[in-house]
């Protein structure tokens, strides 16, 4: 069911410093920068790699407000690594399935992600601690 690793979520105080150190640490290159009201982040996508299934990334993502995801996230356990998305064919498919096995959907249906995906949110207390979003590539 799972394509690969599509990006992993790193919840940041400041995107533009986060930015600019993966660019200089890693090599990466920012392909996609999007403010995501429903989401309450701004976030970059930093490309990785491709592989047969698509591309990887590094979200870098940034509260809009302190009453969002990833501001109540930063205010708990500061900066650090917040969730791993794995790329699906068919998230709406993805979700019957899981969902099926008993573990809560944060998200019932496919909403907006970066670069005109369709993302899901698994709640991270039935997935051992990990929360865990399925994308589906445009
Ligand atoms: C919260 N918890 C986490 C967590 N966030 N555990 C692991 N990883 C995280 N990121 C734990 C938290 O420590 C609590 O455990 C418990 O879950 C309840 O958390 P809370 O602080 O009371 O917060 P809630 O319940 O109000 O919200 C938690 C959830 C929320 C996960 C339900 O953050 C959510 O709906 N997330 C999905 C949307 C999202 O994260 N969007 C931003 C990324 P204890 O302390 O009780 O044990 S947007 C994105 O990725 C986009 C746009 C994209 O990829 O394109
Ligand atoms: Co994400």
């Amino acid at each position: 069911m799972l394509l690969r690793i599509d990006h992993v979520g790193i919840a940041c105080e400041n995107l533009e410093e986060k930015i600019a150190f993966y660019e200089s640490t890693f090599g990466v290159t920012v392909v996609s920068r999007e403010v995501n009201e429903e989401q309450g982040v701004k976030e970059a996508m930093l490309h990785v790699a491709d592989g047969e299934g698509g591309g990887s990334y590094i979200q870098l993502l940034e509260p809009l407000h302190p009453d969002t995801p990833v501001g109540k996230f930063l205010a708990k356990r500061g900066e650090g690594l917040h969730h791993v998305a794995y790329g699906v064919t068919d998230v709406t498919q993805a979700l019957q399935v899981i969902g099926d096995t008993g573990v809560r959907l944060i998200d019932k249906q496919p909403r907006h992600g970066a670069m005109g995906s369709s993302i899901a949110f698994l709640h991270p207390k039935d997935v051992g601690g990990v929360l865990t979003e399925l994308v589906q590539s445009p």
